[in-house]
């Protein structure tokens, strides 16, 4: 899989739903980017004049991004927080094998399929329910990726992510419509960073010619893009950011020496076959999303 490289460089619940819109989903009806997820303005507008991004209200149709907050529950945000915590302290105290410790050591995550071999695979299990439930809740039937969701642990600037898209970088074109439910797991856009990302910029994305590397330098997004299109959410703990995986996004730059921060990167497509088994599973109770081992043919797709 083609995957971005890693270039070196120096509470509460307010959750927006889309009902009742995506409770009533009609497959041939629903347009993804009808749906609107965006703030709740009683509960963030102390916080958000402070903040140029938060601030603004985005809708993925048009931005390619949204923000959700409260996207967790609290004991959901600190059950999922204290068992990324628990899986990273597994790595550090040597455990894994040689696949799971290359991917943690090389670029800092942990893939969610193999989140189960650090922590109690029920637990894990739970996290995969819990992720795609919260997805369908808030973006309507939707289809949680498992393979291409992961727990990362940011320690190291030099790890940081530069500008690319998940379409073109990370791999996830074959299942388009596709979105990232960015959940950082620790207060993000002060004191840790955010993802910043160019509004608007999911739809030239689409036509630009893409990267050989998967990475675009900032010159060429200051080429591209008007600097006043890049926002970077100050999101608290359970909020999420949403986004197309055709949107730009990087991992904020903050002028500080040191960096500590987890999140979850979770991806939902709303590609028709994804859809199909999706709605299938939630027909039977208690099974988690089917996962395919690689993405299916697009022929015979609309
Ligand atoms: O965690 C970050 O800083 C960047 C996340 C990202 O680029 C992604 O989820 O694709």
């Amino acid at each position: 899989m083609h995957m971005v490289r890693y270039v070196s460089r120096k509470g509460s619940h307010r959750l927006i739903r889309t009902s009742p819109f995506h409770r009533r989903v009609h497959p041939l009806q629903f347009t993804f980017y009808s749906a609107r997820v965006d703030f709740h303005s009683a509960r963030v507008d102390p916080y958000s004049s402070k903040c140029a991004g938060n601030a603004m209200r985005l809708r993925l149709e048009t931005d390619g991004a949204a923000i959700v907050r409260g996207f967790l529950r609290d004991e959901d945000f600190g059950r999922t927080a204290e068992m990324a915590g628990n899986a990273f302290a597994f790595l550090d105290s040597g455990g894994g094998d040689t696949s799971l410790r290359e991917t943690w050591i090389s670029v800092g995550t942990i893939w969610l399929t193999n989140f189960e071999h650090c922590v109690a695979p029920e637990l894990a299990r739970d996290l995969v329910m819990l992720l795609s439930r919260e997805a369908n809740r808030t973006l309507g039937l939707s289809y949680l990726v498992v393979k291409m969701c992961s727990v990362r642990r940011l320690t190291n600037w030099q790890r940081v992510l530069q500008w690319h898209t998940d379409y073109h970088g990370g791999g996830t074109h074959p299942y388009d419509p596709l979105f990232n439910i960015w959940l950082p797991l620790t207060a993000v856009g002060r004191e840790q960073p955010s993802v910043e990302l160019v509004r608007g910029s999911h739809r030239r994305m689409r036509e630009l010619p893409p990267s050989e590397t998967g990475v675009y330098t900032d010159e060429w997004v200051a080429e591209h893009f008007p600097p006043t299109d890049r926002i970077a959410p100050e999101l608290a703990p359970g909020d999420a950011l949403i986004f197309d995986h055709l949107t730009l996004h990087r991992t904020q730059p903050l002028d500080r020496e040191t960096v500590s921060r987890m999140s979850i990167e979770c991806r939902v497509t709303r590609h028709p076959a994804y859809l199909a088994l999706s709605q299938a599973s939630s027909q039977l109770p208690g099974k988690s999303p089917p996962q395919p081992r690689s993405p299916r043919p697009r022929q015979g797709v609309q």
